[in-house]
């Protein structure tokens, strides 16, 4: 057995994809294996996630990490070292332990989350493999089935100076054969999108993941689009090509109010669950992702009771990668699928515990990047290892994106045979088992 003891813990500030600082985490065992991460922020964060730990004051907006990095040379590096970097779960208690707020506001869950994914690489570069193979553990053996991408066409919301209310509007290929067909089909429908764009005489670069800046006259018009786009590129919408929304209710909505900026309208609870279960009755759309906001579980239940036959509810800010809400929200019939972000948490063994709670109650999984990104590609090995059922990572466009749709790819080659793809049964009414 390598040995995989902690002997080091290196901190460094990096920048992410909006040029901000952002915390990389370098974790080498006494074997003299490294494993290295970067923890990702998000700009549309529900209110019960981990904190990350940023300086304020003047330099880079407030937003530098010289406080995490220094939580993780002077606290964090001294507590884990002679530590198991393979005994995740203790090691992530150790943080949890360290940090001692519920939401790791004293250390950083952007300290916390880079420690605990550098440790699994490190792990997993003890022992010679790809960390997706060292978290699948025996598993992997066997077939493998690869996560169905979910990919930003249209990015709004909080990733575009809230241009359009509604965040992302996104592919999926439900009747795609393999994940590197899903791609291609992707690429064609964001080009497709592009070209409608551009004829339109809107098209105007892009926002924070990627996706089209959006110049749409109202939220639908972006949906319609979006679904002419996918014909447009020769697909069967909502058959091959399906749309999923993120509409990041949180932003826009409290309190049972909703304020559709570029709609210029306002409705109570019941209306905005009726307008947006009215889209989904008008367009191909098979997944909404937070329709109501994080203090509206009641207005969840309401969409998943109207929708939830033909739509995968999504919850992201509304259970922010927490077991105990995913628990409350199954029992509640508030959302029928979880999207899993590691940072949500603030350490892998939380974020697993999310996402096996979620299989637990039946929910489905979405392992998700955060809008701001980097090279850093651990949750495509997280939405393998782990066997989630869809990968989220943002749009088709910028390397910090397709760095992640790139290694999936790899994986999916080096699988062969054993790989296996399932994108028709992950949707309601789509030949679920
Ligand atoms: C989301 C994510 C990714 P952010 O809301 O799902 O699109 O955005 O990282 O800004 O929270
Ligand atoms: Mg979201």
């Amino acid at each position: 057995m390598p040995d995989s003891t902690i002997r080091h813990v290196h901190a460094r500030r990096v920048w992410d994809s909006r040029g901000r600082p952002t915390v990389e985490a370098e974790v080498t065992t006494a074997g003299g294996a490294v494993g290295r991460a970067i923890a990702p922020a998000g700009a549309s964060t529900g209110s019960g996630e981990a904190v990350d730990r940023r300086d304020g004051g003047t330099a880079f907006g407030g937003l530098d990490v010289r406080g995490a990095l220094a939580a993780i040379r002077d606290e964090i590096a001294p507590a884990i070292a002679g530590m198991d970097a393979a005994g995740q779960a203790a090691l992530d208690a150790r943080l949890i332990e360290l940090d001692g707020t519920a939401n790791k506001a004293r250390l950083g869950g952007n300290a916390t989350i880079a420690v605990s994914m550098a440790a699994a690489h490190a792990t997993a570069a003890a022992h010679g493999l790809p960390l997706w193979r060292w978290l699948a553990g025996d598993g992997a053996d066997g077939p493998v089935v690869m996560p169905l991408p979910e990919i930003q066409i249209f990015g709004g919301g909080a990733h575009a100076d809230a241009r359009v209310d509604l965040q992302d509007f996104m592919v999926v290929c439900p009747g795609a054969e393999n994940f590197a067909q899903a791609l291609d089909w992707t690429a064609e429908v964001y080009r497709a999108a592009g070209a409608l764009m551009a004829a339109a005489g809107k098209r105007q670069g892009v926002a924070d993941e990627g996706g089209w800046w959006p110049v749409f006259a109202d939220n639908e018009e972006a949906i319609a689009t979006l679904a002419l786009a996918i014909e447009r590129a020769g697909f069967r919408a909502g058959e091959q090509v399906a749309i999923a929304l993120d509409v990041a209710a949180t932003q826009f909505g409290r309190d049972g109010a909703y304020r559709l900026r570029l709609d210029e309208r306002d409705y109570d609870r019941g209306e905005w669950a009726e307008r947006v279960a009215g889209w989904v009755a008008r367009h191909p759309i098979v997944s909404v992702e937070d329709p109501m906001a994080e203090d509206d579980p009641a207005g969840m239940a309401q969409v998943t009771a109207a929708i939830g036959d033909r739509a995968l509810v999504v919850g992201d800010d509304f259970l922010v990668t927490s077991a105990a809400r995913i628990e409350a929200a199954a029992r509640d019939r508030a959302c029928t699928a979880a999207l899993i972000k590691p940072n949500q948490a603030g350490t892998l063994t939380e974020t697993r515990a999310a996402l096996d709670a979620a299989r637990a109650a039946g929910m489905r999984t979405i392992v998700s990047a955060r809008s701001g990104e980097t090279e850093d590609v651990t949750v495509v090995h997280l939405a393998v290892g782990w066997q989630a059922d869809q990968l989220k990572v943002g749009s088709f466009a910028r390397s910090e994106r397709m760095a992640k749709w790139n290694e999936a790819l790899r994986i999916e080659e080096g699988l062969g045979e054993r790989a296996r793809f399932r994108a028709g049964q992950i949707f309601p009414g789509q030949g679920r088992p």
